[in-house]
């Protein structure tokens, strides 16, 4: 019997794949359908979550292939940042050797998976030919005024003397020294990401084929509020101030006023500052821990009486405070404090005793919850105390409304709207990134490098002995003459955020070879992406940003106009788990253990016997030690099962768990499908009634995996596909109809298990390769049912049932009826006493 041999087979198609060229993107006279995975970043092996996310790509490229489109399916990788330069740290190597190394080993575990990718426009950010022209669009933006310099805060590690990452804020810390991060204000670069803010947001709703809860939170992330913005009078002015600008999205609850608060870094509070040593210090005490959202949240709320007071509006005056939780770059850098509808103001007001003042009690209940600040709902009406505006009974949304109308009459602020989407900071202090093409000279400022001296390369020769930038102690690396005057200037020695490297390189792909970031021939070709896979948890930052590289590559010229929305279906998949096995350790903390450390049935760890508890399926990780490497599956199965596996157990949208023996079912059933092949070639059974059976069967399955394919649901695509096995394997069937039929289910089977696929096909005869032979066509005749099941009931009870034509004549349904085996014995010889048929429905007898 000849075995299917996997390990031989895959490599052989993939050879011819390759010799015929199959999967070069090529313009020409077809449509053309662009699919993209989100590429990766090199880290190092390719895991499992990788292989259901390229093949669920894959399902669709070589789907559409065979539909007769020119797909453009390409792969790169995300190769700046800063795992590179730790590891350069940890190992004394290069981060460039160890980026190109992992990609290479990555590479090379990637083929074997047999993905209809066209290798020939793969290329790497790190790649000098890719970040050079990233610079050439930088300069453009700048021209375009899309980036721009300003200050900006960043974490600062005062014992490294360096810029940190988010990241490397560990519990308000710098990660390598453990000293106390400061806030540090800094001239970096930054995108007018928020000049779009309102095109961004509202665009959302025309992206039909996105996931519904990723607009959702992009639709917040970007967060449209309207708010007022209002000026309190000094009672006193003070260096040259007259009164202090708030900002508010809560105007309805200033009755609740009870101090005024601004950020350490407000113009009134550096200049009261100067003079007053203690609130010096109390700014440089605070500026303190990092600047991440989530330090600036947990920090202890800390505040300082200037002494200044405002008049309020509504009477009195107002104390002014200078408060750790005001931030200077969001609204006007300054509030009203209203602890009783806001927690922040509310712990403040209690540290500092300050009033809680109320300005609304529910509709059926008018005690209040002391300990919590409680902020009036927007949609639901409540009854309000003393408001400004006159509001009585009303919702939060209407005082909101009412309150910014009266403030405008009264001349005390105005309407504005806000977003909470601020601008991107894309200065990094770091080697292994996108070098800023611009030079600082002291007698020019700051000029743009010379498009014709691109790419600005990073130097080979740096070290990461010692913390900080290596681009800022290179000896030479940043002198050079000045593009304008030719008199000695510096480099820029910041680097660009990475996430600018991966919000274009799916315009790049268009033309990986250009020596423009795009060529807009190319790019008018394959834009949109017509399917763009990949995970959740870049549902927010990645997809805006490549967003609105979209449009700044439109204005800039690098992308024709109708491309601005860049991606036109988004689908996110789940993850892969597995179960994690748990001991616990002497302290109580868990103990992780491999799977082949313990005996699953018996529930203990093999070498101890110390019982375990099996953790159901989480998210695969190293520290918890279940993670399955796709190369040992592949190994030993072949990358078909791989592939087969991680799509056909639940949706893609949601986990999936990874079990050994689902994969050895998977590799069974696979085999099972090759014997089939082998044996329907050697059938010789003529032509019968049971042809027309399976004709229907097979328009059936071409409906339904088609079906399964176009709507995401390649489970369902793979369940019909194992039940077609089934009745192909029972199908009494003539030889001719069952080749037929085995063809079909390999052209079905190709876009999942395409070397198996691929195998079947030419055992058969098929023509050319299966995934290039045109997609099967389901004779809608062969689909209508034109059969009907009628129960039959006897006495009211059901009994049994018939199979009969749709448009079966009454008098042929009633004769089927009284020779069914159950009524026949109910009668016992006798007459039924009625006989009724409902056409379609049923069959009663009464006897
Ligand atoms: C009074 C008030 C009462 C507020 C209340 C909230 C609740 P969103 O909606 O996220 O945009 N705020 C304004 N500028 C700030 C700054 N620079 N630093 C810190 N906080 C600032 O947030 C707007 C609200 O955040 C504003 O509305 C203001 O507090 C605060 F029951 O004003 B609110
Ligand atoms: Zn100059």
């Amino acid at each position: 019997m000849d075995r299917y041999d996997a390990a031989a087979t895959e490599p052989k198609w993939q050879a011819e794949w390759d010799g015929a060229d199959l999967f070069r993107a090529t313009r020409d006279e077809r449509p053309k359908y662009y699919v993209l995975e989100m590429f990766p970043y090199p880290s190092g092996r390719i895991h499992i979550g990788h292989v259901r996310n390229y093949t669920m790509g894959d399902v669709i490229a070589r789907y559409k292939m065979s539909c007769g489109f020119s797909v453009l399916h390409p792969m790169g990788w995300d190769a700046f940042g800063m795992p590179a330069e730790n590891a350069a740290m940890a190992s004394g190597g290069h981060p460039k050797d160890w980026t190109y190394q992992n990609i290479d080993v990555m590479r090379g575990q990637m083929k074997p998976l047999g993905l209809s990718i066209d290798w020939s426009r793969e290329f790497a950010t790190c790649d000098p030919e890719y970040y050079g022209q990233q610079q050439a669009l930088f300069l453009d933006m700048l021209e375009a005024g899309l980036v721009y310099r300003k200050p900006a805060v960043v974490n600062w590690d005062p014992v490294d003397m360096t810029v940190l990452a988010n990241e490397q804020v560990i519990d308000g810390k710098g990660w390598r020294s453990g000293a106390e991060v400061e806030r540090k204000e800094l001239v970096q670069w930054a995108f007018a990401i928020s000049s779009m803010a309102e095109d961004l947001l509202e665009s959302l709703g025309r992206l039909d084929d996105w996931p519904e809860k990723v607009r959702l939170m992009q639709e917040n992330w970007i967060g449209k509020s309207r708010g007022l913005e209002m000026t309190f009078k000094l009672t006193e002015p003070a260096h040259g101030h007259a009164g202090i600008d708030i900002y508010t999205t809560r105007p309805d609850t200033l009755r609740g006023a009870s101090f005024i608060a601004i950020a350490p870094e407000h113009p009134l509070a550096k200049a009261l500052a100067a003079e007053d040593a203690d609130l010096a210090a109390f700014s440089t005490e605070v500026r303190k821990g990092g600047t991440t959202e989530e330090a600036l949240e947990k920090a202890e709320k800390r505040g300082y009486d200037t002494g200044l007071t405002v008049d309020n509006p509504l009477g009195g005056t107002l104390p002014v405070w200078v408060a750790n939780f005001v931030l200077m770059d969001y609204g006007t850098g300054a509030i009203f404090g209203c602890p009783a509808h806001d927690q922040r103001d509310l712990d403040f007001a209690r540290k500092y005793g300050l009033p809680v003042i109320d300005t609304f009690v529910a509709m059926d209940d008018d005690s209040r919850v002391e300990t919590e600040a409680f902020v009036p709902p927007k949609t639901e009406k409540v009854r309000w105390i003393d408001q400004p505006a006159g509001v009585e009974v009303a919702t939060g949304q209407e005082a909101i409304d009412a309150t910014i109308d009266w403030a405008e009459r009264e001349g005390l602020g105005r309407g504005r709207t806000q977003f909470r989407l601020r601008d991107w900071g894309l200065s990094r202090q770091r080697y292994w990134g996108c070098p800023i093409p611009v030079v600082h000279c002291d007698a020019c400022g700051v000029v743009p490098e010379k498009k014709e001296n691109l790419p600005v390369r990073l130097p080979d020769d740096v070290t990461f002995d010692v913390p900080g930038n290596p681009l800022d102690r290179h000896p030479t690396w940043r002198d050079v003459a000045c593009p304008s005057c030719g008199k000695p200037a510096k480099r820029e020695t910041d680097t660009m955020d990475t996430f600018v490297d991966s919000s274009w390189y799916f315009a790049r792909f268009t033309a990986p070879h250009a020596k423009t970031p795009t060529n807009l021939d190319d790019a008018a070709y394959w834009m949109n992406v017509d399917q763009y896979i990949g995970g959740v948890e870049h549902a927010i930052l990645h997809l805006l940003y490549s967003r609105f590289f979209a449009r700044a590559m439109v204005r800039t010229g690098h992308l024709p106009k109708g491309t601005e929305e860049p991606f036109d279906a988004l689908f996110t998949q789940g993850m892969v788990t597995h179960p994690a096995y748990v001991t616990k350790g002497d302290k109580g903390q868990p103990v992780y253990h491999l799977p082949e450390e313990v005996d699953i049935s018996a529930k203990t760890v093999k070498a101890t016997g110390e019982t375990i508890e099996i953790v159901p399926a989480i998210k695969m990780s190293k520290s918890k030690k279940n993670v399955v490497d796709p190369m040992d599956i592949i190994a030993q199965y072949g990358a078909d099962t791989a592939r087969w596996f991680v799509i056909s157990d639940s949706p893609p949208e949601r986990d999936f768990e990874w079990t050994p023996e689902g994969a050895e079912a998977v590799a069974k059933h696979l085999a099972r499908v090759h014997r089939l092949a082998s044996d329907i070639l050697r059938a010789d059974r003529p032509a019968n009634d049971a042809d027309k059976e399976l004709e229907k069967q097979t328009a059936r399955a071409i409906h339904e995996v088609t079906q399964g394919i176009e709507g995401f649901a390649f489970n369902k695509a793979v369940a019909k596909l194992y039940e077609f096995t089934n009745t192909l394997h029972r199908s009494d069937a003539g030889a001719e109809a069952r080749r037929t039929a085995m063809k079909v289910l390999a052209q079905l089977m190709a876009p999942m298990v395409p070397h198996l696929a691929e195998e079947i096909w030419s055992m058969l005869g098929g023509e050319g390769f299966v995934v290039t032979a045109p997609w099967p066509v389901a004779d809608p005749a062969l689909l209508v049912d034109d059969t009907v099941t009628l129960p039959i009931q006897i006495n009211g009870k059901r009994r049994s049932e018939l199979v009969v034509a749709k448009d079966a004549p009454k008098s042929e349904v009633e004769a089927l009826a009284l020779a069914d085996p159950a009524v026949v014995r109910a009668l016992d010889g006798a007459q039924p006493k009625k006989l009724i048929v409902v056409p379609g429905r049923i069959v009663n007898v009464v006897v």
